[in-house]
């Protein structure tokens, strides 16, 4: 135990100066648990903690379930890859999915983008973007038509938030070809505002987000861009060295990401360049934005086979990309990787933020921790992320407290981009199971998707994934887009026997989103940072209401919130297990709303 104390007493930081100080036997013991990688005083405070926090994990992760429910909820969203036996790049990257709340009625609505044909193919069967209105109760209604949303087009992504400020959220969707904005009307149906917005911006767009990246309480927008294609410049590539398969990126010339700045009137102009922002080496697929801790923006954009970029904001209209010095351009060996979905989270409640990023077959998942502002760690090995599913193509994925114990967990959608990949590569399936990791604190993460029943580890052609509470009951459902699949949606059961709040955030007057606002959540033992944010995963986005996980706390929590526009606001007294709904500038008086069901 004295030993013990005089760890205590070294920095944690120093770890130079701690390192000498272990014993050899214990040297020896931290690298075989896979703890070689954490300070002294992190290694042995885990060692310590390890088995209580093991056994109260596993007794909580235990309780949860997730089952497929898409038909009996009435999501038979199919995805068309428009395929039909030259192997073109673009059939195989298809398709992302969005939660949201396009009616304002609190349920959380299902939006998913859908390819279509190739030209001289038509006749085949038709296909549309998809919106499914939540009528509450586990039922889902197909409303396209009704919506106004009838739109065939080589989609792939889309990023939602309330551009115009009228309180409603509008819809972006990316695609090969020109790219849609959706304004949304306010009575249930949207308006096609692309031309007026001067927002259409050809070429193959993927991953987007709404950001305001200058803080003028406009949205901005930042959308990713792959690589250059036509069906007349495709590239012939085979794995077998007989017959055409799908290529992997490298052959292809990259396209510039482009960030249009909203000129608050219903128009952007393509700031790309002034911005610093426009670099055609990049082959984008995932954006991510996290706040830094005094409320700008920065944004890390997945280049697959290309260096990732962190675009750290300069607070005066411009962004540089700080990824090589930052730590997450390239793998240990100086390689870019296939780079895919990205997100961050304050995973561990300590204020320093984890980064994923999913990566191709024989890559691991890209873990990083963050060491200083802009500086990242790589943590893929100790956090047992990035091993598991290592011969998996991981695309979609995103952290979200499944168990709602207070600690962000991890879902990640895998399958393959070839359907013949089997003939070549025995050990690969182009179907491919999902990963759910339950997050064990420092410990690392523990991948549970076949103890939480037995479809959600089923295999599917994954792409796109987002999280929503969608049957209302507090707990964080999924839903997941498969490539020329049927798309599933999975109910969370158990999540809710933990305690939580929802916190819907609306800034400035009329604003139907709160992006960018910034909230830490004060509980007994707990400070819990999220921030409300567009993009993140693959071409998709999660609902905009914050949950956060409260474990088996009961007493009223304290919300701390940054909004974009400077403004700080404290919110106290949220008891656990409601629905907030916190407008910028009344704090003081949140609406509270029941959740449906709270079984416990
Ligand atoms: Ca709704
Ligand atoms: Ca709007
Ligand atoms: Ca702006
Ligand atoms: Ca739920």
């Amino acid at each position: 135990m004295g030993q013990r104390a005089e760890w205590h007493r070294g920095s944690g930081r120093d770890r130079r100066a701690m390192t000498h100080r272990i014993k050899p036997p214990a040297a020896a013991l931290l690298a075989a648990v896979g703890l070689a990688g954490l300070t002294h005083t992190e290694a042995v405070l885990t060692i310590l903690k390890s088995a209580s926090a093991s056994a109260s994990a596993q007794a909580a992760g235990q309780a949860v379930r997730f089952a497929e429910v898409s038909k009996d909820w009435g999501v038979t969203f199919q995805h068309f890859t428009g395929a039909y036996g030259k192997k073109y790049l673009p059939e195989t990257m298809g398709s992302g999915v969005c939660v949201l709340d396009y009616d304002n009625d609190g349920r959380q609505d299902l939006l998913f983008v859908n390819g279509t044909v190739w030209p001289g193919r038509e006749g085949s069967p038709s296909s549309s973007l998809t919106l499914y209105r939540n009528l509450g109760g586990g039922r889902f209604q197909d409303v396209t038509v009704a919506a106004g949303l009838v739109r065939q087009l080589k989609g792939m992504g889309c990023a939602v938030g309330d551009y115009d400020n009228d309180g409603f959220l509008d819809i972006y969707v990316t695609a090969l070809g020109s790219n849609l904005l959706f304004r949304n009307n306010g009575s249930g149906t949207f308006a096609d505002v692309t031309a007026r917005a001067g927002i259409g911006d050809r070429g193959w767009s993927t991953g987007a987000a709404w950001v305001d990246y200058d803080r003028d309480g406009h949205l901005d927008l930042l959308v990713g861009h792959y690589v250059t294609w036509t069906p007349e410049t495709d590239i012939w590539c085979t794995l077998d060295g007989k017959s055409k398969s799908y290529c992997t990126p490298e052959p292809y010339v990259g396209e510039s990401n482009r960030l249009f700045r909203n000129n608050g009137d219903g128009t952007f102009a393509d700031v790309s360049q002034k911005a610093g922002v426009w670099n055609p080496r990049g082959k984008t697929l995932g954006v991510a934005v996290y706040p830094t801790t005094d409320g700008w923006p920065n944004i890390v954009v997945a280049n697959d086979t290309q260096p990732n970029y962190l675009y750290v904001n300069r607070r005066n209209g411009t962004f540089v990309d700080d990824g090589v010095q930052a730590g997450i351009a390239f793998d240990e060996n100086g390689k870019a990787r296939g780079a895919m979905g990205v997100d961050l989270a304050d995973f561990q409640n300590s204020g320093k933020l984890g980064l994923v990023i999913g990566n191709f077959s024989r890559e691991m998942t890209s873990f990083y921790i963050q060491e200083q502002e802009n500086f990242f760690f790589d943590w893929s090995g100790p956090s047992r992320v990035g091993p598991a599913g290592l011969l998996l193509v991981k695309f979609g994925l995103f952290f979200f407290d499944y168990d709602l114990d207070g600690l962000a967990d991890l879902f990640v959608s895998n399958g393959h981009v070839d359907d013949e990949i089997q003939k070549i590569q025995p050990e690969v399936s182009h179907a491919e199971p999902p990963l759910l990791f339950q997050n064990l604190g420092k410990e690392g993460f523990r991948e549970v998707a076949a103890q939480t029943g037995a479809t959600l580890a089923e295999k599917i052609v994954g792409r796109g994934a987002a999280y929503g509470d969608l049957d209302g009951d507090g707990d964080l459902d999924v839903v997941v887009s498969a490539n020329g699949g049927r798309a599933r949606v999975f109910r969370n059961d158990g999540g809710n026997n933990n305690n939580f709040i929802r916190l819907t955030l609306l800034r400035g007057p009329k604003a139907g989103d709160g992006i960018g606002a910034r909230v830490v959540v004060q509980a007994r033992g707990s400070r819990q940072i999220k921030w409300v944010k567009s993009g993140s995963s693959y071409l998709s986005q999660s609902e905009l209401p914050l949950t956060f996980g409260l474990g088996r706390e009961t007493a009223p929590v304290t919300a701390e919130i940054l909004w974009p526009s400077g403004k700080r606001e404290t919110v106290s007294n949220l008891e656990p297990n409601y629905n907030y709904t916190i407008r910028e500038g009344r704090g003081s008086s949140p609406q509270k709303r029941a959740v449906a069901r709270v079984s416990r």
